[in-house]
């Protein structure tokens, strides 16, 4: 038998089709960090490409802030259950970092000061799904929601969008990050609700 909500108040929200399955809804952006927030000083900071060559390519601060800045307007979801819709940043795009790094392999291990590290396929970083954001809702990003600068994939569950980002390295296989290692799914698709593994 059908069962009809009438979606009273407060429950509509909550049954948005923004809402991937088993998810509810936030206005306050929690902090979820496993560690101590580290302080890093943008004059020391430095984002690294790493190929199966060796070759690094890397950018300081200023070289990173002088490439091509993006608005990014768009839902986050963690696997604590918490999404947030309609989220504003600014950042600067994968695809621009990765126009000149050549690889053959397929699978990215991001690095994180203060050691944290989450795996993801490259596809999904590429095609304008993934960014390094370094602004929130029109500041900078507070440095316990990953500022300076934070990797931004938001169609993954939001532990893939690595806080304090120092490194993306080419991998041939995909391997296990942080929570991974931990039981979290190695892909964590919030709309097949790939929690745990
Ligand atoms: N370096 C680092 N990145 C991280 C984490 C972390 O502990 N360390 N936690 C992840 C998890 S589990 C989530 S849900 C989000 C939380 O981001 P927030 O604290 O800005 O809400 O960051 C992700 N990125
Ligand atoms: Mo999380």
């Amino acid at each position: 038998m059908a069962v009809v909500s009438r979606g009273f108040s407060g429950r509509s929200r909550q049954q948005s089709p923004d809402l991937p399955p088993g998810q509810f809804l936030t206005e306050d952006f929690p902090v979820l960090s496993a560690g101590p927030t580290p302080r890093i000083d943008t004059a020391k900071w430095q984002l690294t490409i790493r190929n199966e060559s060796g070759e690094d390519r890397s950018w300081s601060w200023d070289e990173f802030q002088a490439l091509p800045i993006e608005e990014v307007h768009t839902d986050i979801h963690c696997v604590t259950r918490w999404s947030k819709l309609g989220t504003s940043w600014r950042g600067v795009s994968l695809d621009t970092l990765f126009a000149d790094v050549e690889t053959g392999y397929e699978y990215v291990m991001a690095h994180s000061y203060g050691g944290y590290t989450t795996n993801i396929p490259l596809a999904d970083l590429l095609d304008g799904q993934a960014w390094i954001a370094f602004e929130f809702d029109g500041e900078e990003l507070d440095p316990e929601h990953g500022g300076p600068a934070r990797l931004l994939v938001p169609h993954l569950y939001f532990w893939k969008s690595a806080k304090w980002i120092r490194a993306l390295v080419m991998q041939d296989q995909d391997e296990p990050g942080f929570w991974e290692q931990n039981g979290y799914h190695l892909y964590g698709d919030p709309w097949r609700e790939q929690r745990y593994w």
